[in-house]
């Protein structure tokens, strides 16, 4: 079930992004099964090009100082969901802990199952890019990425990686698991980036 735009008061529409519909709840979606999470075993990795890598346990990344952030979330299938108050740790922490060399450039986010996504560094730098533990003051669901997901509020939800378990910090772009399979590199929800046919010259940067 979701409602049209042109069914909703005009304060509600003009969050949905074109192309989309409100959706009832919030729908669960991903390629692989939801993994179960050994907190003995698990770990975040920060590495690549950056001069200080280093490694978390999930109760040193929950030591780190929290942020709030609300947003909206839009998945390129058609459905946004509204409100959301997401709990976690600012990306922008994580860099400035690593220290991003100059040749930085790009992220890549690595997932369980081999799932990954990219962004540009400066847009993974905006102030409301966050990963996220907990969602409306709850702990994440684990079939909505529990327990830790990327959250970009500015981007199509398949940026918003789930089970996520490391940042690589590169020189070159690499496509993700979406961005491969035909969808676009930059995948802003406002201007309609959904696939990758769509993409000119210099896609991925931020204009
Ligand atoms: N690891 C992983 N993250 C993922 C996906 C996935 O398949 N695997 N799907 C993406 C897509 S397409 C969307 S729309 C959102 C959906 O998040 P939700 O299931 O919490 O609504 O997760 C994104 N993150
Ligand atoms: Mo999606």
């Amino acid at each position: 079930m979701s409602l049209l735009r042109k069914d909703l008061p005009p304060e509600v529409a003009a969050r949905i992004p074109p192309g989309n519909r409100l959706a009832k709840g919030w729908p669960v979606l991903n390629y692989s099964p939801t993994p179960e999470f050994r907190e003995r075993s698990w770990d975040l990795r920060v590495f690549g090009e950056v001069a200080n890598p280093f490694t978390l346990t999930y109760g040193e990344f929950k030591a780190l100082p929290q942020v709030e952030v609300g947003a909206d979330f839009h998945c390129v299938t058609g459905w946004s969901a509204l409100g959301f108050t997401w709990t976690g740790v600012s990306f922008w922490t994580l860099a400035e802990m690593a220290k991003p060399l100059p040749a930085a450039q790009w992220v890549i986010t690595h997932c369980e199952y081999d799932y990954t996504s990219n962004l540009s560094l400066e847009a993974m730098m905006d102030a409301d890019v966050l990963v996220a533990w907990g969602k409306d003051h709850e702990p994440l669901e684990p079939e909505h990425g529990y327990p830790l997901r990327l959250v970009v509020p500015k981007r199509y939800a398949w940026k918003s990686a789930k089970w996520v378990r490391g940042f690589e910090f590169t020189k070159e772009n690499v496509r993700g698991f979406w961005e491969e399979r035909g969808y676009h590199v930059h995948a802003d929800p406002w201007t309609e980036e959904r696939y990758s046919d769509q993409e000119g010259p210099g896609a991925e940067r931020e204009p």
